[in-house]
């Protein structure tokens, strides 16, 4: 039975960040020591992600003409480039983590030195994109990182995941980590969400789905501390 772990720490960004960020997530820079202990400890993969958006991304509230264009609530539909036919319902949010800004970096008291690799998602313009894997469409798929490719070349059996936000590019990251045939366990003391009241539906998906909502203690992460 192998066992190969990596954690995957998703946006943890000046933007989704008090005092400053502008799609502030609650709480989200208390998360930093949480996770700089995860990052000690002998995960033999350890990943960062960065939302990293051009400044005429979809998603951005700015770039849709009123009414219907309010950050945080309004919806929008976009329809995949390549075929008309699938379509997804999406929230509009302030402009956030715009290429080559402040607000796109890594909060500087994370232990950024032990990150062997930065994936970068979100660059398409003309989809969102919350997982750290791929864009949401499917027929077909427009836009993908390299996070699979990554994961599958270090024969990584278990992807842990930290970061923001909870209630979405944590969900998708994690659902994705699953669908990609990892085992997939989410520390849930290392994340923080931009609506509390969506939590119970997340994980009442992951218990659905098979990801794992776990402690910082708890024995999944005692395995990583035993690992060698
Ligand atoms: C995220 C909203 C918009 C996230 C990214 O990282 O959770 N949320 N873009
Ligand atoms: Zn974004």
């Amino acid at each position: 039975m192998t066992f190969k772990p990596a954690l995957v720490v998703v946006d943890v960004q000046e933007d989704f960040c008090p005092p400053n960020g502008s799609l502030a997530v609650q709480g989200g820079r208390d998360i930093v020591p949480t996770v700089n202990e995860l990052l000690s400890l002998p995960f033999p993969v350890k990943i960062a992600t960065k939302d990293f958006h051009p400044q005429d991304h979809i998603s951005f509230a700015s770039n849709h003409p009123p009414p219907n264009n309010k950050p945080f609530e309004s919806m929008i539909t976009i329809t995949n480039p390549l075929n008309l036919e699938e379509t997804q319902e999406t929230r509009l949010w302030p402009d956030h983590c715009v290429q080559g800004t402040k607000g796109s970096e890594l909060l500087p008291e994370l232990d950024i030195g032990k990150f062997q690799h930065i994936v970068e998602k979100g660059q398409d313009r003309r989809v969102e994109m919350y997982s750290a894997f791929a864009d949401p469409f499917t027929n077909p798929n427009i836009s993908r990182s390299n996070l699979a490719q990554i994961l599958r070349d270090a024969s990584v059996t278990d992807v842990y995941i930290a970061g923001l936000a909870a209630d979405y590019c944590v969900k998708f990251t994690a659902l994705d980590a699953r669908k990609e045939g990892f085992n997939t366990w989410v520390v849930g003391e290392a994340t923080k969400p931009v609506d509390a009241s969506a939590l119970e539906d997340v994980y009442k998906e992951y218990s659905k789905v098979g990801v794992t909502l776990i402690g910082k203690e708890d024995e999944a992460i005692q395995k990583v501390k035993a690992y060698s």
